[in-house]
């Protein structure tokens, strides 16, 4: 049984707030060295180019974290579901299209819960609803349409029992360090004592592998780089050409970071309607567009102790390339 989604959003249409956009590109661009925040990537067409990354063969992560799924998905399943209700909530939901591995097995074994989605695109929560409709009917689905902390300060209010938390596909790695520790600190807040936390993480690894999944041969990862600037044409009203920026990917083996930019290929000037304000960009200037970190499992755990977390169990994929791990609140 599905419930229509509740929409915690600030515009009822699902996309962002143009005003929160527009002053976070005034403040990125005016800065020395210039940047733009990925969580602007996820328009409707950058949803689109996102999917298309996740089916490349150089795009590893998606390809583990569903081996490491199906692979352990029974014991994951036990670890949550304990004997009492719970509320399953999946940050960052999507497609769900690696959630449903574990929401089969959980509804095979007919285990008490209700399963939370949480994504900012109204569009993506309406077609899992009915999506899960279809494969899952008797799965309670209450989806919510908002950011994570307004979803989960309504989930503190709105839903008693158990939580059990996912955040999924490494989406963790696109914070910087600091926000991490505030964002999961923050998850923590809301959790009680019993509640989980299940979170992917990308591992460390060779560089040679690290890299082309940032700049894949078909050039799908350019384009969903460069489509931020289309977006900004788009929505503020710029005049960004795209044929003079090209996409610029570095991994920095010792931070265990990705870093992904927009290199300005000549001297140029961009005008943005909405800011009122033209940009000057030198000859191969860069705008900062993207961190992806890779962790060690060293890490992972100093991380979640930290934010008032320990691991109960780590679920890795044959070559250990990626993680899941199943948190408890301390
Ligand atoms: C969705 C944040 C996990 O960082 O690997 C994929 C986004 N960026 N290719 C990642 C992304 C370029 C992805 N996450």
């Amino acid at each position: 049984m599905t419930l229509l989604p509740i929409d915690l959003s600030i515009k009822q249409d699902g996309t962002a707030d143009t005003a929160a956009f527009a002053k976070d590109v005034l403040e990125g661009l005016s800065r020395t060295n210039k940047k733009l925040s990925s969580r602007y990537f996820y328009d409707k067409e950058g949803s689109r180019l996102f999917q298309k990354i996740m089916h490349l063969s150089e795009y590893y992560p998606t390809r583990c974290e569903h081996e490491v799924l199906t692979g352990n998905k029974q014991d994951i399943i036990s670890k949550f579901a304990g004997d009492s209700f719970f509320h399953l909530i999946d940050l960052g939901a999507g497609d769900a299209l690696k959630t449903k591995i574990l929401l089969r097995e959980l509804d095979k074994q007919k285990k008490q819960f209700d399963y939370v989605p949480v994504d900012i695109s109204g569009d993506a929560m309406h077609q899992l609803n009915e999506n899960l409709q279809q494969e899952l009917p008797n799965i309670e689905v209450q989806a919510v349409v908002g950011e994570y902390f307004k979803a989960l300060e309504w989930l503190h209010e709105n839903k008693a029992e158990r939580k059990v938390v996912l955040f999924l596909g490494s989406n963790i790695g696109n914070f910087e360090d600091d926000e991490s520790i505030d964002f999961l600190k923050k998850i923590r807040s809301y959790l009680n004592t019993g509640d989980k936390l299940f979170m992917g993480v990308d591992l460390r690894k060779s560089p040679d592998v690290i890299l082309p999944a940032y700049n894949d041969a078909s050039g799908v990862t350019a384009a969903f780089n460069l489509n931020l600037l289309q977006r900004i044409n788009q929505e503020l009203g710029a005049n960004f050409d795209l044929t003079a920026f090209q996409h610029s990917p570095i991994y920095h083996p010792q931070k265990g970071v990705m870093k992904s930019y927009l290199v300005s290929t000549k001297a140029q000037e961009v005008h943005i309607k909405a800011l009122n304000k033209t940009f000057s960009f030198d000859a191969w200037e860069a705008i900062h567009t993207e961190n992806s970190h890779k962790y060690s499992l060293k890490q992972v755990e100093e991380l979640g102790l930290t934010c008032g977390f320990t691991v109960e169990a780590v679920f890795q994929d044959e070559a250990s390339q990626f993680a899941d791990v199943l948190f408890t609140v301390k």
